[in-house]
């Protein structure tokens, strides 16, 4: 009994230091480590369990995508997913603001983790995406596409022509078209499975998306007053290839509001309804 009191105590000081480092609250933490420690009792939440969960739980099926996820989750590369890297991941794919989301992909698709992603990460990312179906297309047919996609990636994110994508490239391009954020790679969940599996720890599963869409709209209403606080990148906003023609957000603004997103388009805070 007092052995189940005395780890019942060190749950909760685990939760309320994650409480600090997450945005989730300290019992959100307390439900997570509960559903970490279910999984972790039929085993290890090595490669194999951690592909499983992510597959069920947060719907990510593409298979490269699944394995450089758990890469990125487990921070302190030991192979393992342990409770608080769980929890700081969990935090992040359901609550995590436009910039974490974006630095997120982009350490996924950095696969080698130069802070760079050349055509060769673009396409190993890529691979899952095109399949032979039914005849409609033959191995020299899909990699002859491969590339055609690979290069146009490139030409959309490679925003100073080097034939490398940098984390500033990156960043520019998504708050410009928040459909490039996750056009290398499916690696962040649906919104559907997100709310489903949120719904089982917190009553808040939707209220952050709302938070999400009452910012976008205040930062719209500043901007067509003439008041927006956030830097625009004209550059961008110039660019003619990109599929959306919406508002170019910059990162550097928004310091009244540290804890929230800086800028994010409608198309964006679609996802996470
Ligand atoms: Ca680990
Ligand atoms: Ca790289």
């Amino acid at each position: 009994m007092s052995e189940r009191i005395g780890k019942q105590k060190n749950t909760l000081e685990v939760a309320q230091k994650l409480s600090t480092k997450t945005r989730f609250s300290t019992d959100e933490c307390r439900s997570l480590l509960t559903i970490h420690q279910r999984i972790a009792a039929l085993g290890k939440v090595d490669r194999l369990r951690f592909r499983e969960v992510l597959h069920t739980a947060f719907d990510i099926t593409d298979d490269v995508m699944l394995d450089r996820v758990y890469r990125v989750f487990d921070k302190d590369n030991d192979g393992i997913i342990s409770d608080h890297e769980w929890v700081e991941g969990v935090s992040l794919l359901c609550r995590g603001t436009p910039d974490q989301l974006i630095d997120f992909c982009y350490m996924v698709y950095d696969i080698n983790g130069d802070k760079s992603l050349a055509r060769e990460e673009l396409s190993h990312c890529l691979k899952g995406g095109l399949v032979p179906y039914a005849g409609v297309m033959n191995g020299d047919e899909i990699e002859e596409a491969m590339r055609e996609i690979v290069e146009i990636g490139m030409k959309k994110l490679d925003r100073d022509k080097d034939g490398q994508i940098t984390q500033p490239d990156f960043t520019n391009a998504c708050y410009y078209d928040p459909l490039l954020l996750q056009s290398i790679g499916p690696c962040l969940p649906p919104a559907r499975s997100l709310a489903a599996f949120m719904a089982i720890f917190t009553e808040n599963y939707r209220s952050y998306s709302t938070e999400w869409n009452d910012e976008w709209k205040e930062q719209q209403r500043r901007v067509e007053l003439g008041e927006n606080p956030l830097q625009i990148d004209r550059t961008f906003s110039k660019d003619k290839t990109s599929t959306s023609s919406v508002l170019v957000v910059g990162r550097s603004g928004a310091k009244s509001k540290p804890q929230k997103s800086k800028g994010r388009k409608k198309s964006m805070s679609k996802n996470y309804k």
